[in-house]
Order: structure tokens, then C-alpha cells, then sequence
């Protein structure tokens, strides 16, 4: 097994790779490395098992090193490693839109390929306004985000995102003509609801505020996450989508499920929209498309926004977006064998079935030391934990460090620390991620 380990690098080789969201001098003066990975594991270089209470990062739903994958992806290196997709196309790219279109929301059947969560809100963006556009009401061009939103880093998502640190820096370069709704996160009110909170559903009348003040017609599309996940995991109280569906609709204003990772199982349906029972009109999806093994992103547009688009002249270009890898062939023949797998193991539904026990198990850790709050939805967890007087996110970086060290990874936002494991994942190592966190909570001041 250890001949398989990449062994770890020498100490100095760390400086190169500048980290992505990565305090980097931290983390390379004391290294958390991963080396390999296979169903609910990680092993680091040195051979210590990590139990994945993360899914990698919201992303790998059916575990590690699915050999399906693995197959699909290596046949379609051996066949056809690229092809283009601006007039070409290749067929499994349509094969895997259909197949996306038979698991999405109702009318959601039109898909547009990216390579990343970000390039799928930048795309759904910009699909919105020209969507106005294209119907002759071009002044629709303000987009509403929500504060603690998490959308990417492209210049559009951080713009309609809402979490500070992710906007201070840029805060002279963001789009124009964004506005935010409030977040929905109560601890005051909603504290250790299990599911979702019952306090808040008025809060989706704040858009009536901004329609008041911006007026509809100026308003291309409200972006929200069905449960917001990075700024450690917002849920949407009782009615609240339901809220801003209804007033969306009534103003003629295009509603955005980010699903980036809602989607593909975690909250026990294809999709939050369908748990929740809201349909979006455009809906952005990433991570677990491909169970995380190569980047992939998809914009499920609602077909009446795609025959928007198909009028004029029939040899013009509808819509001036695209990558060079949208539709990327072992993208998406990593996506079909992931779909197969998710199918075959019922892996779409799966989360349902262990929700309550999810639910116990997290809410177990209630009256630990220093935690304020225990939320939960699907195979999403958080626990809020009290910041340290003046040193925001000190405890909860030092949970994350104490559990990644006793074998079991979590993600930490802040004092926040979030789980979403794999979608195989056994009773067995639910109760191991819930006594690891349990222990280390009761040991850390
Ligand atoms: N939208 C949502 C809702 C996301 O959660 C993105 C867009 C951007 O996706 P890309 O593929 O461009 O990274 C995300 C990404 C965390 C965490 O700790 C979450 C994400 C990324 C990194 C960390 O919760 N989500």
C-alpha cells in the first residue's frame, strides 16, 4: 500500500504553490498533506488514515477512487482526449446533457457546460441578463445576491456574494448594480432547529424592499444558495424560498438556485429545489457532477430562457459565452460514469434515509463546550462554535487542526465547523466523525 504514497515533499519544495484560500505561511510551517484516497479515506503521506467528513471539499458524493471513474476517464483519454465544442460538438456531450435533463427540476432541461462553480454563476449571470435582453427588456440589469452568499470568485459571483472577506480587497471592482438581501442565519431565534428553522420567512420580503427602491423593471435575476454552505451552512427558513419564488414571479424577475452543493444527493433529492419543492429558473451545479475527479461545472437553464434565445436569423450565434473546455469530452465522461454510479447505488436519494440518524448524531454535541449553535439539513452540519474574545476563528481553526490530527477532516469557516461527508458513508463512521469532533470540542478551551 505505502509503495502507492506519494511521499511527502521536502519541507522547502512547499514555497512554489501559492494556496488558494490558505493562510500559506501557516500551513506550510505545519503541513496537512493528503496522499492518497479510497471510499470514506484519505491517507496522508505517511499512512495515517483520515476519515472524509468533508467530501473532499463538498464535492466527492459517491467516496474516493471509484473505479467506474476511473475507467470511463481513462477509455475516453485513449479515444478522444479533447474536441471542441464552439460549432463541433462530440456526442456524449449531448448524451450527458440528456442525462441531466431527465434528473433536473421541471422544465430546468436545457444545459449550458462550464468548468467550475464560478464559471457556472458567471455564465447564469450573464445568461439572466441577456435573457432580458433578448426579450426586449434590456434595462433589466441588476442582480440581487444575499448577504453570507457564497458564489466563486469570478468577478460577477463575488460581486452578488456576501461573505466580507471575499469582497473587502475588491471592493472598487465589483459589478454595478448588485444589491443584497439580508441572510437568513438567526441563532437568536432559531437556535438547534432541527432541519429547517421555523424564524425567518419574512425575510424574503426584504426584495420587496429592493424592488420598492430599484423598481422591478431594472431587476434581471435574484441569485441565492437553496442552503448556503462556505458561510458555514445558512438554512432557508420555513417558507422562505417559497417567498421569493412567489415574488420573483410576480415581478418578472428571474430566481438562481446556486446548487454548486446542494446538488447531485446531498440534501437527499437530485437537487435542493426538488426537496424543497421551489423550481428556479436557472439552477448552477458543479462539485459532485463528476464526484469531484475532474472540474466540471453545468448551468440547468429552464427551457423557456432557452427558446428565448432562439430567434433571429438561424446561422447567428445565440449567446457570446463559452469555454474552451464547456464540455470538456473526459468531463463529461467522468460526469456520465458518476451519474451511473449515483443511479446504481441510489446515491440521489440516499441522503434522506440517513438524514435522521445525521440528525441525532450531530445534535449530540450540544451543550459541548462553547457551542452556540447545531444546524443540520440532508447530509449537511454545522456547529457554531463562541469566538475567542478578539481572535475570530482561533478556536475553530484549532478544532479543525485537533480533529484533522485525530484522523477525522471537517471544514472550518470561521468559528463554524461544517461537514458533509460522502453519501456512502456507514453508521459506523457518522458516530466516529460526531465522537472525534465531541472529544476534541470538550478539550479545547
Ligand atoms: N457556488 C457555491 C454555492 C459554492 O459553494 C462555488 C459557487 C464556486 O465553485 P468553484 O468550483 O469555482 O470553487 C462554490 C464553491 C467551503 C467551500 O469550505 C465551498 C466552496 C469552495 C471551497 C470551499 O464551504 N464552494
Amino acid at each position: 500500500m505505502n509503495a502507492q504514497i506519494t511521499p511527502a515533499p521536502a519541507h522547502d519544495d512547499l514555497d512554489a504553490f501559492w494556496m488558494p484560500f490558505t493562510a500559506n505561511r501557516q500551513f506550510k510551517s505545519n503541513p496537512r498533506l493528503l496522499a492518497r484516497a479510497e471510499g470514506m479515506y484519505y491517507w496522508t503521506p505517511d499512512g495515517r488514515e483520515v476519515l472524509d467528513g468533508v467530501a473532499g471539499l463538498w464535492c466527492v458524493n459517491a467516496g474516493h477512487g471509484r473505479r467506474e471513474i476511473t475507467e470511463a476517464v481513462a477509455k475516453q483519454l485513449g479515444t478522444m482526449e479533447y474536441a471542441p465544442a464552439f460549432q463541433m460538438g462530440h456526442p456524449i456531450a449531448f448524451e450527458l446533457a440528456n442525462r441531466l435533463a431527465n434528473i433536473a427540476p421541471p422544465g430546468l432541461d436545457r444545459i449550458f457546460f462550464t468548468n467550475s462553480g464560478s464559471e457556472s454563476v458567471d455564465t447564469a449571470l450573464k445568461i439572466a441578463i441577456a435573457y432580458h435582453r433578448a426579450r426586449g427588456a434590456g434595462q433589466r440589469t441588476r442582480l440581487i445576491g444575499r448577504e453570507k452568499g457564497y458564489h466563486g470568485v469570478g468577478f460577477g459571483g463575488m460581486s452578488v456574494g456576501g461573505m466580507v472577506n471575499n469582497r473587502k480587497f475588491f471592493a472598487a471592482s465589483m459589478l454595478p448594480g448588485v444589491d443584497h438581501l439580508p441572510h437568513t442565519l438567526a441563532i437568536e431565534h432559531n437556535a438547534f432547529s432541527r432541519g429547517l428553522p421555523q424564524w425567518g420567512a419574512h425575510l424574503a420580503d426584504e426584495l420587496l424592499r429592493l424592488i420598492a427602491l430599484h423598481d422591478a423593471s431594472t431587476i434581471a435575476a435574484v441569485i441565492v444558495e437553496p442552503i448556503a454552505g462556505s458561510a458555514g451552512v445558512v438554512l432557508p427558513p420555513i417558507g422562505y424560498l417559497k417567498r421569493l419564488r412567489e415574488i420573483c414571479d410576480k415581478h418578472d424577475i428571474l430566481l438562481i438556485f446556486d446548487e454548486v452543493i446542494t446538488g447531485f444527493g446531498r440534501v437527499g433529492k437530485p437537487f435542493a429545489s426538488q426537496a424543497f419543492d421551489i423550481t428556479p429558473d436557472l439552477m448552477t451545479t458543479a462539485k459532485g457532477l463528476t464526484n469531484g475527479a475532474l472540474p466540471m461545472g453545468a448551468v440547468f437553464a429552464h427551457r423557456k430562457i432557452y427558446d428565448a434565445f432562439m430567434q433571429g436569423p438561424e446561422n447567428t450565434i445565440e449567446l457570446f459565452h463559452g469555454y474552451t473546455y464547456s464540455a470538456h469530452p473526459v468531463a463529461c465522461a467522468a460526469a456520465l460514469a458518476t451519474l451511473d454510479v449515483y443511479t446504481k447505488e441510489g446515491l440521489l436519494s440516499r441522503a434522506a434515509s440517513l438524514a435522521p440518524e445525521w440528525e441525532n448524531a450531530v445534535h449530540s454535541l450540544r451543550g459541548l463546550p462553547n457551542v452556540l449553535d447545531v444546524r443540520n439539513y440532508g447530509l449537511i452540519g454545522a456547529v457554531e462554535l463562541e469566538p475567542r474574545a478578539g481572535k475570530p476563528g482561533a478556536r475553530g481553526f484549532e478544532v479543525f487542526v485537533k480533529c484533522f490530527e485525530r484522523g477525522v477532516m471537517v471544514r472550518q469557516t470561521g468559528d463554524t465547523i461544517a461537514m458533509s461527508p460522502p453519501l456512502i458513508i456507514e453508521s459506523k463512521q457518522i458516530a466516529r466523525i460526531v465522537e472525534t469532533l465531541g472529544s476534541v470540542l470538550r478539550e479545547t478551551p
